[in-house]
């Protein structure tokens, strides 16, 4: 790291303010992820979902280091990002379920959430391929200069796919304002990481771009937004792109359905103890930044906005067989 890119390196600890947030976001993605399991299990959704639980503090914390206007990418396991960057929850939910109320006005399901007004601008199920298209985004900040930061997430096996070595590249030569940031979860579906990766950390690849290459806890939200934070403070300073490597972990299999049966129970429990949410949530009252009926009160805040949001989702019309061939291409580009 530069010694100008070392000076904006901050040990300053997240205010309480910044800390609830974070834990208010955790909170809506724990409890979204384990309705929409009931309900992909209930019959009401019927739609491919990739779990998150276990994944909640990386998308939470880094979400607090960014602007609302900053762009987001993301992948088929992504509500996480969505919800954490500020994706509207009903729009949300009646994506999921496929309804024209929907951010895509159901066309797009959860594999391809887009909603620009909260920064979310693109989510796609081929591995890999997001990384490149933030590079665009981002140059397109440069070029218009309106200091935006483009955040794309990607796991651990995206890793291995050309367009990554090519993106970090680019953006590191051209200083782009990207933070590359792989939430690794030690599994590329039912592939541990250490089979297909030939480096212990996917952080050391950012040498081979002159990039700098920060390995964090992604389950600790405290470290996990520091990190974030230094990364998006030396994106709009001008100083180029960040690769942060987030160690994490998901409890339920790669998609639904999927048992998860291929992890050894051993590293499941060890895994298990350090469940983000119930972590963070001790933390927060332990060190007195909450009292435990200030976090209950959000805890049923959040469950009476998802109840609402399903409901509204669930009230809304599907869409006619006449949309299907519209909002497919953009014609006109205004600069
Ligand atoms: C280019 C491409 N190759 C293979 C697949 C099939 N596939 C879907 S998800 C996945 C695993 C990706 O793992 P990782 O990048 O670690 O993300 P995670 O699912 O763990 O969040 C694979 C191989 C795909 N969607 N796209
Ligand atoms: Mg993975």
């Amino acid at each position: 790291m530069s010694a100008v890119a070392e000076a904006l390196v901050s040990t300053e600890e997240p205010t309480r303010e910044i800390l609830l947030s974070i834990f208010t976001k955790m909170a809506l993605i724990k409890r979204c992820d384990e309705k929409m399991r009931g309900a992909i299990k209930a019959g009401k959704i019927i739609a491919p979902y990739y779990p998150v639980r276990g994944q909640e503090a990386v998308s939470a914390a880094m979400a607090a280091a960014v602007r609302p206007d900053d762009y987001y990418i993301t992948i088929y396991r992504g509500l996480h990002d969505h919800l954490a960057k500020g994706v509207p929850l009903k729009e949300l939910w009646a994506e999921y379920a496929g309804r024209v109320t929907g951010s895509c006005k159901g066309k797009g399901g959860p594999m391809h959430i887009t909603h620009p007004a909260s920064g979310v601008m693109v989510t796609t199920g081929i591995v890999g391929s997001g990384i490149p298209i933030a590079n665009g985004l981002a140059w397109a900040s440069l070029v218009k200069e309106d200091g935006r930061v483009t955040v794309t997430n990607f796991g651990d096996g995206a890793t291995n796919i050309g367009a990554f070595h090519e993106a970090l590249n680019l953006a590191s030569l051209w200083k782009l304002p990207v933070i590359f940031l792989c939430q690794n979860n030690l599994y590329a579906e039912h592939t541990k990481y250490e089979n297909c990766t030939a480096v212990d950390n996917v952080a050391d690849r950012a040498a081979s771009y002159n990039m700098t290459g920060v390995k964090v806890n992604g389950n600790d939200p405290v470290a996990m937004f520091k990190a974030a934070r230094d990364a998006v403070k030396r994106a709009r300073a001008g100083l180029g792109p960040t690769l942060i490597e987030a160690m994490t972990f998901r409890f339920f299999g790669h998609n639904f359905g999927d048992p998860g049966d291929y992890i050894p129970k051993a590293e499941f429990d060890e895994a298990l103890t350090k469940d983000p949410y119930p972590v963070f949530r001790s933390l927060l009252v332990d060190h007195g930044h909450a009292e435990a009926s200030d976090l209950e009160k959000i805890e049923a805040y959040i469950e009476k906005e998802i109840n609402e949001a399903m409901e509204f989702a669930y009230a809304s019309d599907y869409p006619v067989a006449g949309e299907l061939n519209k909002d497919v291409l953009f014609e006109e580009v205004v600069l």
